[in-house]
């Protein structure tokens, strides 16, 4: 009986391959599966060439559009917008591989806090003193009245006993950071990335449930919200279960940290400096402990992974009765990620530049001597400046506005980080506007072409006013296109 094989009786290179015919059936069995494998590997090459070259032949009428701008700017919560937008399902579908995202935000903010406090154990007068930096400019506005100590007064042994048995408690769940780092980044770690980021490649959240969590079944429904929890599964991964299940038994524990006077004292003096996300989840730690949490669209929203390189992510998006497929790159956008961006230059339609307004008082994590608001317009000089891009639709998100709002409510003072600011008043809309003339200049300068700069004051977290703007920016771009390409 003939065994099915690749190799063909008369072709004279498989004669000569031909297994031998003192062939045993251990080898035969090995051989037969080396052959399946080497078919099903040609195969998809086949399968990934033609893809690729039915892309290119869709391309040519395409919006190709580029989120730009500095870490930690909000492009990829902008992206996570677009998505949900014009393909409300595929965020559905990667809901599930969020868990994994959010409960390494926790521990990770767990563990950053812990180190902190390290650092104070031994001295916790230190949490009575005045902060010391030897940052230039940088420091907590003395004149601010500091927010009441949350919870009863205690006193100082009492506290660190405190903080001791809740760092004892909590060293399981700590320990599991470096596992849930790595079920993210693949096991890739990224040298010069600060902190101890995850870094992740386009496509992570298919290969996270693919390999870890476990599959979903679609339901039609109308409530998106509705679908995920119905049709998600239990997460099949156990590393992702056990966090879980840690998380929930140390609830009481994560909330008595978070809200111990001895962390908010850290918080106020900002010896202690947490992330947004950091802060929202540990908001919401009632809700995440929870054994059956499945995050939400906020939730995802506010969870925090560092792009690495270029994510490219598709819409189709229909104005007029026109189908256009829209091309979104998502960069990574550390000093180290920049260079990933030039070979897309080329071909860009459109780009929005983020930039976080709120970052005054705030220091690169690859360069902590430089400020970012002014990285952000040095970064936004060398996009306007740029000769491929001279003919691109330039849109400006001056963002994370509402955190902006919150600092200033506190009481942190913009002159006290940025010098030429002076004595102008301190009111959120005299600053807002005082950033937009600086990167209003900037465009002016870098302007030969003349073409017009779109900026608007976001919030990309809030879904209903990103998703006006979205539209807004939709159409604007969409004129210059239809101009420009004279399509038909
Ligand atoms: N409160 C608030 N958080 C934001 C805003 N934009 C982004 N974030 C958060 O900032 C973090 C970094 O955002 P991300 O989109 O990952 O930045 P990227 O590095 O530019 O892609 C995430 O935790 C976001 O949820 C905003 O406008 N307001
Ligand atoms: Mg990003």
């Amino acid at each position: 009986m003939r065994t099915p094989s690749i190799y063909s009786q008369d072709d004279p290179i498989s004669a000569a391959l031909k297994p031998s015919a003192t062939e045993t059936d251990q080898e035969r069995i090995a051989r037969l599966e080396a052959e399946a494998e080497a078919k099903r590997i040609s195969e998809q090459i086949d399968d990934d060439l033609r893809e690729e070259r039915e892309r290119l032949r869709r391309r040519k009428g395409d919006v190709k559009l580029l989120l730009l701008g500095q870490a930690e700017s909000g492009k990829s919560t902008l992206q996570k917008q677009f998505q949900l937008m014009y393909k409300p399902n595929s965020l559905d579908q990667e809901r599930a591989s969020w868990t994994t995202v959010v409960y390494f935000n926790v521990v990770h903010s767990l563990k950053h806090i812990l180190s902190i406090l390290e650092s104070w154990d031994d001295s916790l007068e230190g949490v009575n003193d005045e902060p010391s930096s030897s940052r230039r400019g940088n420091g907590f506005d003395q004149s601010a009245t500091p927010s009441p100590m949350e919870g009863s007064p205690i006193d100082e042994a009492t506290g660190t006993l405190q903080i001791a048995n809740l760092r004892r408690r909590l060293s399981p769940l700590i320990a599991t950071d470096e596992q849930l780092a790595n079920r993210l980044s693949g096991g890739i770690t990224v040298s010069g990335s600060g902190k101890g980021s995850v870094f992740v490649r386009s496509g992570w959240q298919a290969r996270t449930i693919e390999n870890a969590l476990g599959r979903i079944k679609k339901k039609p429904s109308a409530d998106p919200e509705q679908v995920s929890r119905a049709s998600v599964e239990e997460p099949h991964d156990p590393l992702v279960k056990e966090v879980g299940r840690m998380l929930q038994l140390c609830e009481a524990d994560i909330h008595e940290l978070w809200n111990h006077p001895i962390v908010k004292s850290l918080m106020t003096k900002r010896k202690l400096k947490l992330d947004e996300w950091s802060e929202f989840f540990l908001r919401h730690i009632h809700r995440v402990a929870a054994p059956d949490y499945i995050p939400s669209t906020d939730d995802i929203l506010h969870a925090r992974i560092q792009t690495m390189g270029v994510a490219e992510h598709t819409f189709d998006v229909n104005l007029h009765g026109k189908n256009v497929t829209w091309h979104l790159f998502d960069v990574g956008g550390a000093r180290g990620q920049r260079h990933t961006w030039v070979p897309y230059f080329d071909d860009a339609n459109a780009i929005i530049f983020v930039a976080p307004v709120s970052a005054f008082d705030q220091y690169l994590e690859e360069d902590p001597r430089t400020n970012r608001i002014d990285d952000s317009l040095q970064l936004f000089t060398q996009i306007c400046s740029n000769a491929l891009l001279k003919n691109v639709h330039l849109v400006l998100f001056l963002n994370k506005t509402d955190i902006l709002r919150a600092k200033l409510e506190r009481g942190l003072r913009v002159k006290k980080y940025i010098t030429s600011f002076g004595d102008r008043s301190n009111d959120y809309e005299t600053v807002v506007q005082y950033f937009r003339a600086h990167f209003l200049q900037v465009h002016r300068k870098n302007n030969e072409n003349r073409r017009v700069l779109y900026t608007h004051f976001t919030s990309v977290v809030d879904t209903k006013a990103t998703q006006r703007i979205i539209g807004n920016v939709r159409d604007s771009i969409f004129r210059g296109y239809l101009q420009s390409a004279a399509l038909v």
